[in-house]
Parts: C-alpha cells; sequence; structure tokens
C-alpha cells in the first residue's frame, strides 16, 4: 500500500477537501447538489422502496437512462464518514432472482386485445420486460449505494485495501454491474424480439426462450453478488474509528507496552477492535477530559524493515498515522526482553519521527521497574545514549510500579488538547 508511506502535510492536503464537507454536515450547510442526492437525504430503505416503484412506472428505456447516471452519480456522492455501517444489505443471489421470477409471472398483459396473436405478444414482452428489471434494479442500488472508493475517507479507504487487496472492491462492484448492464441487454432484446411475433406460438416460444436466456446470464454471473455479500458482512464487522475524533496513537515495536499503557491511559475499559486482516485484536479506548471526547488507540507493532515489506498489520499503523488527525505517543522499551534491540527501536524510531514529523508527539521510555536508574551524565554515541536514556524529554513509566503515571498522563492531557486546537485551526484554515 503506497499511501502508508504518505508525509503528514500530503495527508492534510488529503484531508482538506473531506474536512470542509464534514463541517457543512456538522452545521448542517449541505450543499445543494448533495441534498438532492441519496447520501445525506435519504435512507437505504427509501432508497430500496424508490426503487421498486421504478420498476412499475419506468420502462426499458428509462432504466437506460438511469444506468448511464450512476457512474455520475456515484461520482459526484459525498464523502461518507461511517460509511461501512450505513452499506445496504445485499440480498443473496438466489432470493434475488426467485423473488424476480414470481414478481414477473405476476405481471397482468394489457387488457382488451382481441387478437390472440397481439394478446400473446404483449404478454410474453411484459414478463420479459418484469423479469430484465426485478433482476437489474436491485442490482442498481447497490451500485448506487456502495461508495465510490475515491470518495471515501483516506482512512477508510486504507481499510478496504489492506482487507481485500488493491482493487479488489471496485472489481467486484464492477462485476456486479456488468451484471446488470448484461441483464438489461438480454432482456431488452428477448423482449423487443417477442414483441415482434407474429403467431401465439412463436410469441410462446420467445418467452420461454427469453426467460431462460436472461436466467442462464444471472446464473453465470450471479457469484458478482455473493461477492458483494461477503465485501459488505466484512465492511459492517469493521471496527468503527471516528476519523474527525482528536487520537492518541500507541505507536512503538511489538511487546513494548503499548496496550498497557492504553488501558491505564483510557476511561473506562478499552474495547478490542478486531480487523479482517488480523487475528491480532487492538484496543481502542477513550480519554474524557473538558467535557471532551479522544480517542485513545494501541497501534499493531513495527518491525524495522523498509515500508514495502511491511505486513498489513504495521501498515495499519502507517494509516493510523497518516490519516486519523494522531498525535504520537512513542513507547520504548529499553530492559532488552521485548524482542526488539534498543538498536533496531533506535532506526525504526527515526524513521517514523521523520515520516510524520508535523505530529505533536511523546516519548515514552516503558516498564522503568525493570530499568536501572540511568546516569547522571553519559558519554558516547546516540545509539549508546539511546540505550541509557531514551529519546531526550522520554517520560520514564512503569505501569507496574505506577512510577511516572500521574506525569504521563498529565502531559496525555495537554496534548490532547493541543492536538484538538490544531485540528480546529487546521479546519478554519480550510474553510477560509
Ligand atoms: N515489568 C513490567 N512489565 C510490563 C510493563 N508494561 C507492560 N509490561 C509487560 O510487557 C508485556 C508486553 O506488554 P503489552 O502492553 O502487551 O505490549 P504491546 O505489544 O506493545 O501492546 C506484557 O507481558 C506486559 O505485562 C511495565 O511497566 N513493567
Ligand atoms: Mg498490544
Amino acid at each position: 500500500m503506497s499511501s502508508g508511506g504518505c508525509c503528514s502535510s500530503r495527508t492534510l492536503n488529503l484531508l482538506n477537501p473531506w474536512r470542509t464537507l464534514s463541517q457543512r454536515k456538522r452545521t448542517c450547510q449541505i450543499p445543494r447538489e448533495f441534498q438532492m442526492q441519496s447520501g445525506y437525504a435519504r435512507c437505504f430503505c427509501q432508497v430500496s422502496h424508490q426503487a421498486s416503484a421504478e420498476v412499475s412506472d419506468s420502462n426499458a428505456v428509462s432504466l437506460t437512462g438511469h444506468s448511464m447516471g450512476i457512474k455520475e452519480k456515484s461520482l459526484r456522492k459525498p464523502e461518507n464518514v461511517g460509511a461501512f455501517q450505513r452499506l445496504p444489505m445485499v440480498m443473496p443471489s438466489v432470493d434475488i432472482l426467485t423473488s424476480a421470477q414470481r414478481k414477473a409471472r405476476n405481471v397482468s398483459p394489457t387488457k382488451g386485445i382481441a387478437n390472440i396473436a397481439k394478446r400473446e405478444r404483449n404478454r410474453g414482452a411484459k414478463h420479459l420486460d418484469a423479469l430484465m428489471k426485478e433482476l437489474a434494479v436491485p442490482l442498481r442500488g447497490y451500485m448506487e449505494n456502495f461508495p465510490n472508493k475515491r470518495y471515501l475517507h483516506p482512512y477508510e479507504r486504507s481499510l478496504i485495501e489492506l482487507t481485500f487487496g488493491e482493487g479488489n472492491y471496485e472489481e467486484v462492484l464492477g462485476r456486479v454491474n456488468a451484471l446488470r448492464k448484461k441483464i438489461l441487454s438480454v432482456g431488452k432484446q428477448h423482449a423487443s424480439s417477442c414483441a415482434q411475433s407474429l403467431t401465439k406460438r412463436e410469441a410462446e416460444e420467445r418467452l420461454t426462450e427469453g426467460l431462460k436466456k436472461i436466467e442462464d446470464v444471472f446464473q453465470v454471473q450471479r457469484n458478482a453478488i455473493d461477492d458483494l455479500i461477503y465485501v459488505a458482512k466484512t465492511l459492517r464487522a469493521m471496527p468503527v474509528v471516528d476519523p474527525e475524533t482528536p487520537t492518541l496513537c500507541l505507536v512503538g515495536a511489538p511487546n513494548v507496552g503499548k496496550s498497557s499503557l492504553v488501558r491505564i491511559l483510557s476511561t473506562g475499559k478499552p474495547e478490542v477492535c478486531n480487523y479482517p486482516f488480523t487475528t491480532r485484536g487492538i484496543l481502542m479506548g477513550h480519554i474524557v477530559l473538558n467535557y471532551q471526547r479522544f480517542q485513545v488507540t494501541d497501534t499493531p507493532g513495527l518491525l524495522t524493515r523498509h515500508d514495502n515489506d511491511r505486513n498489513n498489520l504495521e501498515r495499519l499503523t502507517l494509516a493510523v498515522l497518516s490519516h486519523l488527525p494522531t498525535a504520537v505517543l512513542y513507547v520504548h522499551d529499553l530492559t532488552g526482553e521485548c524482542g526488539t534491540s534498543c538498536e533496531d527501536q533506535f532506526i525504526t524510531y527515526q524513521e517514523i519521527k521523520e515520516k510524520f514529523k508535523d505530529h505533536l508527539w511523546l516519548d515514552v521510555v516503558s516498564k522503568c521497574d525493570l530499568l536501572q536508574e540511568p546516569p547522571s551524565s553519559f558519554l558516547g554515541d546516540d545509539v549508546g545514549r539511546y540505550k541509557k536514556f531514551g529519546p531526550d524529554g522520554a517520560i520514564w513509566v512503569s505501569v507496574k510500579t505506577e512510577v511516572g503515571v500521574s506525569e504521563l498522563k498529565g502531559r496525555v492531557h495537554d496534548l490532547l488538547l493541543l492536538q484538538m486546537t490544531k485540528v480546529t485551526s487546521e479546519e478554519n484554515k480550510t474553510e477560509s
């Protein structure tokens, strides 16, 4: 994932358009063009209600017109924060087919046609047209209500890429859209052929042939819908992180004591967040301060290696730092017990600090109950100094003996209030 390596100034640029929208949303200043669309004004039930109304009201031509509008509409959709929780329920393909067949069978032919051949071809064409629409309309609803990845919050976009791999979300949606288009084209072709039948028998044969053809097309490509169900289920189960809330992000190598610190810093018990691409839960807590709520989150440990070699867990850490309004609490373990040497921790620390140099930052030396008092003076190189003291200004903390805990809490609170000011001033800058 290339976005993992974003520096923070680029992150700000990425967030700016989104922030403008999120502010408008908070103050109800919804742009007129968005008020007309489903994103803000309608819930999914309303959308699907409208879709079924279209089945009875529209004809094949108007459906084609709508299908051309899908791309344009989804392009204009606003970014959806918390979009995963609002994804539509996708019906299993077998249910879509059964329901469409039943509804299409119940469509009555136009009354008062005396000529038998004409009556039969009218019945056949209407039946085929109805089956086509009953299959295509739910698919169209999915195309409209699954957000275009480009317009999601960058953090949510990263989660999609980490979960399904680059391009796979769009690929599934593309296959659903291809199925919808194929149903429309085959359906229209057979309905029109049936409408041109010269005899009753010919109309009956063309109806049978058309039904079979539409159903075959659906059967062959229906796994796209079942894949979409999997996509929706996976995304809906994703931990909910508010990308607007200032967040304290604990970073460091594995086993350095990040989760233990999240527990003591959180107001209340932190939740374990399970991401689909990792078996390890990540702790997410909150800190309530001056009636304001902040997030405090653990991140998967970073190993000393190049960004391109990082696994999805490490990429998640980089995505959190890149895309959420985070202040960093970097945890250093100098005891030699965490499994990552001090030398390696120092290398990764320097890289991350350089990459996210615009972030508000606090360093902690953890497990100080296991460390000896540092010497009052020290002569040596940077690594030697780091091994003895940690980075300059680091707070020494132990969750076992509670040494340094109250100082840490005070400094974290100051940091979060500063982060809040930073977020607000960035929002103001974007507005003006
Ligand atoms: N002695 C001591 N052990 C600690 C302290 N903080 C964490 N640990 C232990 O270090 C191990 C790793 O801690 P954890 O919070 O899971 O680290 P994480 O992988 O960075 O989240 C656990 O066995 C903790 O009990 C501490 O202050 N003192
Ligand atoms: Mg942990």
